[in-house]
């Protein structure tokens, strides 16, 4: 027995992480037979300190589901999937490509990463590798729906796409949360265990928490909760902005010393009007001013914006705005402020010297949206599709995606998908997405394989290293993803990877798998073992024998800008034509609603769901579990709704039905609505759950999603709304 299992009555426990969502909790196994009986919290693990929620508890059950795909499918005529062997498949699938590559070259081959690659870094190192060896234009990711913005500043400011620093919570004296909630969502570009308690803790120790959100989250009802109008945000930074030069209240030192270009933001925030601030947020000048100078006040202050901020219009802008403010009043790289990371692997030299990191390098093909990390935007996935000419995309792989439900536009995504002349999904599930797959390929789940946090170790509150060994063995025709795009690669001739000389040892057969890979920048990197060199440094094999994870210090690092800002002049640069262009785009904005639509509908993400799926599973799904439209009370009764109603939310785009709730937990002018429903396919309780499709509402229209960046819109879609029956009579 090794290091790692600890023999009980009742079976072996193993020590893993959760591969769910950002918070990557510590998790033990208990596993009896081969199969996971148990999973619960691990009290020991450094970062989540015995937190787990009930999505990664009720894990085990996506394993046993019996909607899970276990062979590869393959779909017929009739619209049918047969099983069929992984030969059979993979075959056809090569066979099919090449043929694409001969009429249209590599570079009409796409690829659509998903949210879960995040903890799945054979994944998603394979599917970045695979889209650099084909030269490919056609790399789509979850993240032009999510933090598109956040890759585009941390390349622009710090000199990477991901630089990302986080707000030090665990010492920080006013956190300013805007447009997220860490409650429920546990936390997003930041990695807090116990963030609920965490952020409890700011004000037991006299400090504050601001929760800027239209609706009275779960987060907000514990905090200061201060309502703004669906994006209103960028108003709302800005005019602080404004106000803290206009008071002159920055921290000239500070910006002096870390910066260049800052002589250009009081220029920036020039133009900015409050009164329209405080019309386009909903907030009094007065309260808007008092936040400005208590944020600046504050021995130690941050603010951090999320979804809420992030899929807005002018995201770029706001998570610009978010730093600049973060910058300006002293707190970048300071205890309680806004801080580097340490991760275990330093994915940031990495991703420079493979040449993947960088922002606006070219355009896309049709929309001419700039490039962020080498990926094009989703939004333009159907004009891709559908636009003929040189590099027009025709064949693609999906994996961990489910775009048709979780894109903006989705009723395009679902149209132009099956205009594909090869559609591969890389998924347990036949989803809204992978139903329109030629074949659907079954991986093995965060259980069944080995795990580094990737993506998440980089924004840890108490830095840790950890990698964990599969806990079980996935079932027999079940396959690991990095095997399977490596597979579909070999097939194409080419090697799965962005390394220099790839390709090169792959034409002598060499195709070193992604662990080895990972391990090497490990032991080279700045916490490494130095192959035996320093002795206290990590390896693969070590972390693999300690699976609980090592913590790395006690809390996040500071003063340690010079070392990881990754401009040769070793200063935040805040001086970008991008940033000024789109100020000048926010002030000449017109202020008005439009009177057709005159609600700003935003999203609503529930503790039971994960994004577009779980929606299977039993225990996360009770009876009573439907999506339901929450609206205030004069809204609902200015429009004739009462409690329970079926209503029509109905946008420039689309529309669709949902039963109301009315409930003054969202702001007046506002409603909320949870995205991620309206199930199709082969997973039966969540397709019997019900539910409408939200990204029906919403557009991809290149001059309205985030212009520098082409991150959806998701929040603040104008809508109308209005009882069921009334749509009905009047149609
Ligand atoms: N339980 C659960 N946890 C999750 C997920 C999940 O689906 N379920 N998904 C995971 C993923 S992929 C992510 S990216 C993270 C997201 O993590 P968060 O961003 O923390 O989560 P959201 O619920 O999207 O928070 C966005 C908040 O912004 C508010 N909001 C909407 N529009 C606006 C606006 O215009 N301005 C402002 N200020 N606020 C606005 C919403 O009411 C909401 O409270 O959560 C992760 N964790
Ligand atoms: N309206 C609205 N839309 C939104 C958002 C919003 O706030 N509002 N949030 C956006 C955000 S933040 C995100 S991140 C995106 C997510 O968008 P996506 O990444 O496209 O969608 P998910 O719902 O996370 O779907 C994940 C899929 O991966 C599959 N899967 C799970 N584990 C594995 C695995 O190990 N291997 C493989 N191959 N497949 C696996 C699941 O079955 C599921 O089908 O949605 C975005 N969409
Ligand atoms: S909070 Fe996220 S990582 Fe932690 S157990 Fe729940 S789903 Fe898993
Ligand atoms: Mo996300």
């Amino acid at each position: 027995m090794s290091h790692r299992d600890a023999q009980t009555d009742g079976g072996v426990s193993k020590k893993l992480f959760c591969g769910i969502c950002e918070a990557s909790c510590g998790l033990v196994a208990t596993v009896v037979g081969g199969e996971v009986v148990k999973l619960r919290p691990d009290p020991e693990h450094p970062n989540s300190r015995g937190f787990a929620c009930s999505k990664g508890i009720a894990f085990p059950a996506v394993r046993v589901d019996p909607d899970r795909v276990l062979q590869p499918l393959r779909r017929e005529p009739d619209g049918s999937f047969a099983p069929v062997s992984w030969d059979v498949a993979l075959d056809d699938i090569g066979r099919r490509l090449r043929a694409v590559i001969k009429s249209h070259g590599r570079e009409s081959i796409g690829v659509y990463l998903g949210n879960p690659n995040g903890w799945n870094y054979g994944a998603f190192l394979s599917l970045i590798g695979l889209c650099a060896a084909l030269k490919t234009k056609h790399f789509y990711g979850a993240t032009s729906v999510d933090i598109n913005n956040y890759w585009a500043v941390g390349q622009l400011l710090y000199g990477n796409n991901l630089a990302n620093p986080v707000p030090d919570l665990h010492r920080t004296d006013f956190f300013l949360c805007i447009g997220a909630n860490p409650v429920i969502s546990h936390g997003s570009m930041i990695n807090v265990g116990r963030v609920r308690e965490t952020m409890l803790g700011i004000v037991e120790r006299g400090g504050r928490v601001v929760v800027v959100d239209p609706r009275r989250t779960e987060t907000a009802e514990l905090f200061e909760h201060l309502p703004i109008r669906p994006s209103g945000d960028v108003w709302l930074l800005a005019a602080m902005l404004k106000v803290i030069f206009d008071e002159r209240l920055h921290d000239r030192r500070a910006l002096e010393q870390m910066t260049r270009g800052h002589e250009t933001l009081p220029m920036l925030v020039r133009g900015i009007d409050l009164d329209r601030a405080a019309r386009e947020t909903g907030i009094p000048v007065e309260r808007i001013t008092n936040l400005a100078r208590d944020f600046a006040a504050a021995p130690s202050a941050s603010v951090y914006g999320r979804c809420g901020a992030s899929l807005g219009p002018y995201a770029t802008l706001a998570k610009y705005l978010i730093d600049a403010l973060n910058i300006a009043t002293g707190n970048l790289d300071r205890p309680g402020g806004w801080c580097f990371g340490r991760p275990m692997l330093d994915t940031e030299k990495l991703t420079a010297l493979l040449k993947l990191s960088g922002y606006d390098r070219w355009r896309t093909r049709v929309d001419g949206i700039p490039e962020v990390f080498g990926t094009s935007p989703i939004v333009s996935l159907p004009r891709e599709i559908r636009t003929p000419g040189p590099g027009q995309l025709r064949a693609m792989v999906i994996a961990s995606g489910n775009p048709v439900t979780s894109g903006p536009a989705s009723g395009q995504i679902e149209q132009t998908l099956q205009e594909l002349d090869l559609l591969v999904s890389l998924d347990p599930y036949i989803t809204e997405t992978s139903r329109l797959a030629h074949y659907v390929l079954p991986p093995a789940l965060w259980l069944e394989r080995e795990g580094m946090p990737i993506f998440t170790q980089s924004h840890s509150a108490v830095p840790y290293a950890q990698w964990v060994p599969a806990t079980v063995p996935p079932p027999k025709e079940v396959r690991e993803d990095w095997w399977i795009i490596d597979q579909i690669s070999k097939r194409i001739g080419v090697v799965p990877s962005a390394a220099p000389g790839a390709q090169l040892l792959g034409r002598l057969g060499i195709r070193p798998k992604p662990s080895l890979l990972v391990d090497m920048v490990l032991r080279v990197g700045p916490e490494g073992d130095l192959f035996g060199l320093r002795r206290r440094g990590l390896s693969r094999k070590k972390l693999i024998a300690n699976p609980g994870g090592i913590k790395l210090a006690d809390g996040l690092p500071t003063a340690v800008l010079r070392k990881r800002v990754h401009h040769k002049d070793r200063r935040v640069h805040l001086d970008h034509p991008v940033i000024t262009a789109e100020m000048d785009r926010l002030l000449a904005s017109p202020e008005r609603d439009d009177p057709d639509y005159p609600l700003r509908l935003f999203s609503v993400r529930e503790l039971r769901s994960q994004n577009s799926w779980l929606h299977n599973v039993p225990k996360l799904m009770a009876a009573d579990r439907v999506q339901r439209l929450r609206i205030h009370p004069q809204d609902a009764d200015e429009l004739g709704i009462d409690d329970g109603d079926e209503v029509e939310i109905a946008s420039r785009h689309g529309r669709i039905i949902a039963p109301a709730r009315v409930s003054d937990e969202v702001m007046r002018g506002s409603v909320g609505l949870p995205q991620g429903w309206g199930h199709r396919g082969g997973w039966r309780r969540a397709v019997a759950a019900g539910g409408s499709t939200y990204n029906l509402l919403t557009t991809n229209a290149p001059s309205e999603v985030d212009v520098p960046t082409g991150n959806a819109v998701f929040n603040g879609v104008a809508v109308r709304v209005r009882p069921l029956v009334t749509a009905k009579e009047e149609s």
